[in-house]
């Protein structure tokens, strides 16, 4: 047993324990234990998230995606502070996968949320990025539920609407809100189609100075799209806002129709049923991610994949037979 592993593994009863006292240090380390690419870590973790799973669910889950550049981080950070000024308990989780790419390079970015993170009743937590092997949804929903137990009542989970992540985002939140800002001609440059389809809300930031009847305009166009969706089954008519997370204005007014959201769905049963819905898509998810794992951890497949795929590549096995000789490797 190394010195690291004495230092930074604890026992079930201790990450327990320590997240339903509300330690953060706890509940930073059980997180880490969750993403974890170790077996003997996951194992553990998955432990941990079984003793404390009646301890969760009393919360308002968000997510919130849009662009880079959008101004999520900032308007998390400013949404986070009148939060905890309505003496609530926000715990923020970002999935960034570009970050990774330009390492947080981009002009600006806030990726940070320093004054938030600095806040008493907020915990602002980078998440696992999104691996191959859709590592975004089985471990975010499991922090997700670590920083329910650890008593934080409203969840927010950030993702950039440009990859794969939102949409599994989507299928773990309450609540599913696009951020964008005005633009002219084509608005949904560079957001992935179907979203505004998804969105609960769409709320145009960075409405301040100059900015503000270019906002207000393009509130105008979405509430008229959204109005030609057809009726969800939740009945929510979903909204579109203005705010600026810079100057704060218009963050209690998102606040504001959540809860709304969460009334009207609590009240019409949806919110159950939907979260219900998103619990059997959990056991998909990790029956999947860890087949998924399980494949690509083999030791026939890892050494002669590479190949495999050179060979597909240039053409010379057929993309299905390939597939079919890798099955048979694994079943062997
Ligand atoms: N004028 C204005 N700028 C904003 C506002 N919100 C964010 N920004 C700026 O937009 C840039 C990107 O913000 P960031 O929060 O990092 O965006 P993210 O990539 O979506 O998380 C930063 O330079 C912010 O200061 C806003 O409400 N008004
Ligand atoms: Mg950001």
């Amino acid at each position: 047993m190394s010195y690291s592993f004495r230092r930074n593994r604890h026992s079930i009863q201790e990450y327990v324990d320590g997240i339903l006292r509300e330690d953060r240090v706890m509940l930073s380390k059980a997180i880490t234990l969750a993403e974890s690419k170790l077996v003997n870590d996951n194992g553990l973790a998955e432990k941990v998230i079984e003793r404390i799973l009646p301890f969760t669910g009393d919360s308002i889950r968000i997510g919130i995606t849009g662009v880079p550049g959008a101004g999520k981080s900032t308007f998390i950070e400013s949404f986070g502070k009148h939060l905890t000024s309505l003496d609530k308990k926000v715990a923020v989780l970002t999935i960034d996968p570009s970050s990774q790419l330009t390492q947080g390079s981009i002009l600006g970015d806030k990726t940070r949320m320093e004054q938030l993170s600095n806040d008493a009743n907020a915990f602002v937590r980078p998440s696992a990025s999104g691996d191959k092997l859709g590592g975004v949804h089985a471990k975010t929903r499991e922090a997700m539920l670590l920083c329910e137990a650890a008593g934080f009542n409203v969840m927010i989970i950030e993702t950039v609407g440009v990859g794969q992540s939102e949409t599994s985002v989507k299928n773990m939140v309450d609540f599913f809100l696009l951020l964008l800002i005005a633009g002219g001609g084509d608005e949904l440059q560079g957001i992935k189609r179907g979203i505004v389809e998804v969105a609960d809300a769409i709320v145009i930031n960075k409405a301040d100075g100059d900015n503000i009847s270019r906002a207000e305009l393009s509130k105008r166009e979405y509430q008229n799209a959204l109005h030609l969706l057809s009726a969800n089954d939740n009945k929510w008519q979903p909204k579109a806002l203005t705010c600026s997370a810079m100057k704060q204005t218009g963050i209690e007014d998102v606040w504001k129709m959540i809860c709304d959201y969460q009334q009207l769905t609590s009240a019409n049963g949806y919110f159950k049923k939907q979260r219900e819905k998103q619990n059997t898509q959990w056991m998909y998810d990790t029956v999947f991610y860890h087949l998924h794992q399980r494949f690509l951890q083999n030791e026939k497949i890892k050494k002669d994949l590479p190949d495999i795929e050179q060979k597909v590549r240039l053409g010379e096995i057929p993309a299905i037979d390939a597939a079919r000789i890798l099955l048979e490797m694994y079943h062997q």
